[in-house]
């Protein structure tokens, strides 16, 4: 299949992560990506192509244009402020401080549009972000044009950011504008799965209440993990997109039969939505030596799933999202695409 990638993930470059109240290296690294793309040329996978530009615009079809006015300048209005480290935020607009709009100052600012402070905003971020969004259009594009598939490798992730927070590691969705790219290029019906360790709860924000797209989440109880405040399984859409979101909480050392059997119950969901395209958020933190994740999902258990997914018989654009086990990263996510590409007919 065809991989998209670009150096510029390496422009996201944040030095801290704030991490039971110290600051420790970022697990969302550079690393990550370069031991995807050398597993990928060890198993001989040549088919990569550069992203295309396809402006603001298919970003603004998800992101609010105030959020990507201070996604852009924020690094230089942190800067001008005098602070000496990365910008993170401290103060938000929590339960009974309700004061509406952001603030003038960004230290303000920054709390408005954040909505978790392990993410640390510097230099090159929003332009890596923003290249990361062009490589998830570009393999929703090739897909478009007829491909069966695509793994578009984007960093950094996205499935966290909502229309207007960062946080998470992620900045910009970029499943979710992928996915509003298949629906503005003439698909009826788009669903997105995500497999990710952690609920998706941008995308989930982010179609909650429309029935044009469908949200799944397999992840972590929120009862017991990131991002804590979404993801329950009571949460089914509002409005006209009632019935159209799906979240399987799963516990604590949950194995992989238990994890394939919310995987089938998701499956069967989107067998009878019958999408015209489907775009997986590949998280592959459901490693079992994942050093942030609580499930026990094994190597072989990729290529096992991966298998799966190609039986849905709907063209599958795979989203790069989490995954912090880097020694294992790179064959975990080439064993879905190769476990995706076996079973094809
Ligand atoms: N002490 C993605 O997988 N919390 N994001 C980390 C570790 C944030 C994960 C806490 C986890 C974000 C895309
Ligand atoms: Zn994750």
């Amino acid at each position: 299949m065809k991989i998209v990638h670009t150096e510029k993930h390496r422009l996201r470059a944040s030095k801290t992560e704030l991490s039971g109240g110290i600051f420790i290296e970022p697990h969302e690294s550079a690393q990550r990506v370069e031991h995807i793309m050398a597993e990928l040329s060890k198993r001989h996978h040549t088919d990569i192509v550069e992203p295309r530009d396809f402006g603001l615009e298919p970003i603004l079809r998800v992101h609010d244009a105030d959020y990507i006015a201070f996604l852009q300048t924020c690094w230089t209005d942190w800067q001008a402020e005098g602070f000496e480290g990365e910008a993170i935020a401290s103060t938000w607009p929590s339960r009974r401080m309700t004061r509406d709009g952001p603030p003038r100052n960004i230290d303000g600012k920054i709390g408005y549009y954040c909505l978790a402070s392990e993410t640390s905003i510097s230099g090159g971020t929003w332009e890596a972000a923003e290249a990361a969004a062009q490589v998830a259009l570009t393999g929703a594009r090739i897909i478009k044009d007829g491909a069966r598939c695509a793994f578009s490798l984007c960093r950094p992730p996205g499935h966290h950011a909502a229309q207007d927070m960062f946080g998470g590691y992620c900045f910009l969705n970029n499943a979710a504008i992928a996915a509003q790219s298949f629906r503005d290029g003439g698909a009826k019906r788009v669903a997105v799965l995500d497999v990710d360790f952690h609920h998706g709860n941008g995308t989930q924000a982010i179609f909650y209440d429309r029935a044009d797209v469908l949200f799944l989440s397999l992840h972590g109880d929120p009862d017991d993990a990131f991002p804590y405040f979404l993801g329950g399984a009571d949460e089914t859409g509002s409005g006209p997109g009632e019935g159209f979101n799906a979240n399987y909480p799963l516990p604590p050392g949950c194995s992989y039969s238990t994890w394939v059997a919310a995987l089938t119950e998701a499956m069967d969901r989107i067998t009878d939505y019958a999408p015209d395209a489907l775009v997986v958020s590949l998280g592959v933190d459901t490693f079992e030596r994942d050093p942030i994740s609580f499930f026990k999902l094994s190597t072989d258990n990729f290529t096992d799933y991966g298998r799966l997914l190609a039986g849905l018989g709907v063209p599958t654009l795979f989203v790069m999202e989490g995954g912090y086990a880097v020694a294992e990263i790179g064959i975990n996510t080439v064993n879905v695409l190769e476990g995706f590409e076996s079973a094809l007919p």
